[in-house]
């Protein structure tokens, strides 16, 4: 294939090898969009233009692009020490990483367990709940509870108790053991809600049913995404996770929240479950945790569940899992710098600021042509369209390609616009990105 611009010295001429991920692969390689550069707001394309960024890279890059602390405490330790063994060793920052992420997460969550993505923490809260009720004596408890439209990344645990088709039905029976409760997206009663809907509440009532059918005693974990990212910001209706945390308190059952898109600031406050008053018992983590720079994810439990772990001979292993990277030196240092930045600009509450301003500007688009829903949290927001009759997700795939020639980033799934901009971002910008997305809907078909 041709090399892809004169001007993009990065650019690769070959764009054969690489099998993309979730990429229509030959779409994209007959008329490839290529980022060479990013600063803040903005990404720079491999023809030399701006295009600004609607959706923080994939939901990570909070505090925008290329920070400077965050760049040289990534520079500095790879020159200092560049990668510790995860097993049976430690350093300092892993520790100090934890201990910084203790200070700031809900209130009972005293450990962390380190992974290099939101997929592998996903597999690693499961085990830790599987598990938990092994060292109790509980063994029976194996069945976990997920929900229709919940993603969970892609690895097999992560699949099984997601909820999207297309990610699960090419791979087999996947885990046994597995239900869903239902999603709660309901356009017909809640359509162009700011915040969270009215109705439906009483979709929590499904757990009740599904450990009505197996029996609470079979049950180990709930894992629910508090706000559903990846299909396409299905906001919680008011009351729905409190009801969820009740029905699993009554019934011993671990309620995991996957905060790998709402944590570190996504919807206004430092974790969902700080905005939602309700405290899961684990919580998975990843993308802002270091700013999308570094591969990095953690997974925090509260002390019942860690100190349920410390038994038996000390010179044991407590609990048989982790990565060769858990807690890389490098990936360490990048998490503190973001910590770090996200404190002294106060960006984990900033979307608490803006939220108002952000929602008055979605909804500005209620008239505009195709929108059948808008809806908005924190800094997050969707603006579902029409889809064009017998052509599922077209219409929203032109807008993404339309938006993108005209400088705008925007992430779609189905006929669903997702938008999620670094938390750093002015009323300047959102006025920017309310602006092109007009004009985007006005030309699409
Ligand atoms: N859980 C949740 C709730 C997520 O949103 C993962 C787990 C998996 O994380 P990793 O790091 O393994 O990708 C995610 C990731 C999108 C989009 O635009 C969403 C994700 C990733 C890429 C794109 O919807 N979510
Ligand atoms: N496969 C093989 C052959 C390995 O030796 C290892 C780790 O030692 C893994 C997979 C797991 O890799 P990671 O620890 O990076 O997840």
């Amino acid at each position: 294939m041709d090399k892809v611009s004169d001007k993009g010295n990065v650019a690769p001429n070959d764009l054969s090898a690489f099998w993309m991920p979730f990429t229509a692969n030959r779409q994209f390689k007959k008329a490839p969009r290529m980022f060479v550069g990013a600063k803040d707001m903005y990404y720079t394309t491999s023809d030399g233009k701006q295009v600004l960024d609607g959706t923080a890279g994939l939901w990570c890059v909070n505090a925008g692009h290329c920070r400077p602390k965050i760049t040289e405490a990534i520079q500095k330790q790879a020159a200092e020490l560049d990668y510790a063994p995860a097993f049976q060793m430690g350093h300092p920052k892993a520790f100090e990483l934890a201990n910084r992420l203790v200070d700031i997460a809900p209130k009972g969550m005293t450990n962390v367990l380190f992974t290099n993505s939101g997929s592998e923490s996903v597999e690693t809260a499961l085990k830790v709940a599987l598990a938990y009720h092994r060292v109790k004596g509980d063994g029976a408890r194996s069945r976990l509870i997920g929900r229709e439209r919940g993603y969970h990344g892609v690895n097999f645990g992560g699949i099984s108790v997601g909820g999207i088709v297309t990610n699960r039905k090419m791979f087999g029976t996947l885990l046994t053991g597995v239900d869903h409760m239902p999603h709660t997206h309901d356009i017909a009663r809640n359509a162009f809600t700011k915040g969270e809907p009215e109705h439906g509440a009483n979709l929590a009532d499904e757990l009740e049913r599904i450990v009505t059918l197996h029996d609470a005693s079979t049950i180990a974990a709930v894992i629910v995404e508090p706000v559903a990212g990846s299909t396409g910001v299905l906001i919680p209706p008011k009351g729905y996770l409190q009801r969820l945390r009740n029905i699993c308190d009554k019934h011993g059952i671990l309620l995991i929240f996957d905060e790998v898109i709402t944590g570190f600031g996504r919807v206004g406050t430092p974790f969902a479950a700080d905005y939602f008053g309700v405290t899961p018992d684990i919580m998975v983590t990843a993308k802002g945790l270091t700013n999308g720079v570094i591969p990095m994810g953690a997974v925090f439990v509260k002390a019942e569940i860690h100190d349920a772990f410390m038994q038996g001979p000390e010179h044991m292993i407590e609990f048989f899992h982790g990565y060769t990277y858990s807690g890389n030196p490098i990936a360490s240092a990048a998490g503190l710098a973001t910590l770090e930045t996200y404190r002294e600009e106060g960006l984990l509450t900033r979307g608490a600021e803006l939220g108002d301003y952000w929602a008055e500007a979605l909804h500005s688009l209620k008239d505009a042509p195709h929108v059948i829903d808008i809806r908005n949290i924190g800094l997050i927001g969707a603006i579902e369209l029409e889809p064009i009759k017998g052509e599922p997700t077209k219409r929203a795939f032109s807008a993404f390609l339309k938006a993108y020639d005209d400088g705008l980033l925007i992430r779609t799934t189905g006929d669903i616009i997702a938008l999620s901009p670094p938390l750093i971002i002015e009323k300047q910008h959102i006025d920017e990105i309310v602006g092109k997305l007009r004009s985007v809907l006005n030309e699409i078909d």
